[in-house]
């Protein structure tokens, strides 16, 4: 999948497409719509050239930037639905080698009482490279973001990390009926997206992405800053599109694999809605990094309005945890990752992977 079938085509005077291609393809502030959802097929139609895990790399040039998006899900499928519409094209006018990653928590207890109880053991294919054999050029700079730019990707320079693990495989939907009541968990979702993202490909840059969040502005670049862990959401229409504290690194941000190793990745204990955010900004300065901001001007997204979600009650606990991440970000994160793999399922427009995380203690 993915792969380019015939060669580029030769233009007279010997240039690839990716020549004669205007270098920007992006349009800046876009036009955002939330009045109806709409249905996946429609967004697949939109976006042919995704294939089945929610893949895309530029068809005529070597994308730059190995982006993978990860999404935290429990019953919010037409936020997701809305989110996917707008942001395959966005990625794709980035001209990112990028795929979508949607960690959706249930409970398994449900599940069983549900489908019956036989979990069938599956294997995960091989991970998805863009074809060696094809000479691509790479994709143009773009001048405007000059102090991103890394050393090109040579063909053969990154290892392809292949997969097979055995695990206990079944096809969960995303409906809303085995999520339970259990207590959400954003930030150990995302701890867990990362972990299992990585299995697929050598990524440049992880972006932890909220589902209600539509971004504004496709100059809003969703690569990693070199040095620092990059706050992507700054100016949200919920806080007038401005920030609502200095520290706030909610929302949408992007960070490199190695910095959010440095950091431990995020805390697991934050269960309910708060808090969990303002723990990862501590952690960021914890472990002798500071953050970076997409400014106002381009950071903007648009948020799906949705009232607060049962079984994400606002966490009594955040105050009391938050004093103790000095002593606790350590021990508390990657390093302590527990959860029960229910599936990993390619489909056409994202990887979903089904976790059940337990239940807040
Ligand atoms: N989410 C779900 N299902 C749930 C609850 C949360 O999928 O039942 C995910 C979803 O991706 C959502 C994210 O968790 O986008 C954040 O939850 P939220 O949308 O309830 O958070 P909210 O929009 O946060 O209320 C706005 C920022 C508030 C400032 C925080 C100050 N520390």
């Amino acid at each position: 999948p993915g792969q380019l079938k015939t060669p580029p085509k030769l233009y007279p005077h010997g240039k690839c497409l990716a020549d004669v291609l205007p270098p920007v393809v992006r349009v800046g502030p876009l036009t955002i719509n939330l009045i109806k959802a709409p249905s996946l097929k429609k967004v697949q139609m939109k976006n042919r050239y995704v294939t089945p895990g929610g893949y895309f790399s530029p068809r005529h040039c070597f994308g730059r930037y190995r982006t993978a998006v990860i999404i935290p899900h429990r019953n919010r499928e037409s936020h997701l639905r809305t989110l996917l519409y707008y942001l395959h094209p966005f990625l794709q006018r980035q001209q990112l080698h990028y795929a979508i990653f949607v960690v959706h928590q249930v409970l398994e207890a449900l599940i069983r009482r549900k489908e019956g109880s036989r979990l069938v053991p599956g294997r995960v294919r091989g991970s998805w490279e863009p074809s060696r054999d094809t000479f691509r050029y790479l994709c143009p700079i773009d001048l405007y973001w000059y102090r991103y730019r890394r050393f090109p990707i040579f063909f053969g320079y990154r290892p392809i990390l292949s997969d097979t693990d055995t695990f206990k495989y079944r096809t969960v939907s995303l409906n809303t009926s085995t999520a339970g009541n259990a207590t959400f968990n954003r930030a150990k979702l995302l701890n867990i997206g990362v972990r299992e993202a990585l299995r697929y490909d050598d990524w440049d840059c992880l972006i932890l992405h909220d589902v209600d969040l539509v971004p504004e502005n496709d100059h809003n670049l969703y690569i990693c800053d070199e040095y620092y862990p990059k706050h992507l959401s700054s100016a949200m229409d919920k806080f007038q599109y401005s920030l609502p504290y200095w520290a706030y690194f909610g929302g949408v941000s992007a960070l490199t694999p190695d910095q959010f190793m440095k950091m431990n990745g995020f805390p697991n204990t934050y269960w309910g809605w708060g808090g969990e955010d303002d723990d990862i900004a501590m952690r960021i300065r914890l472990s002798g990094m500071s953050m970076t901001r997409t400014p106002l001007s381009i950071g903007r997204y648009k948020m799906i309005p949705h009232d607060r979600d049962s079984g994400n009650e606002e966490n009594s606990h955040r105050h009391n945890l938050l004093s103790n991440t000095r002593k606790t970000w350590r021990d508390d994160g990657m390093n302590s990752l527990h959860f029960q793999l229910l599936s990993r399922e390619k489909i056409q427009l994202f990887t979903n992977i089904t976790v059940d995380i337990g239940e807040a203690p």
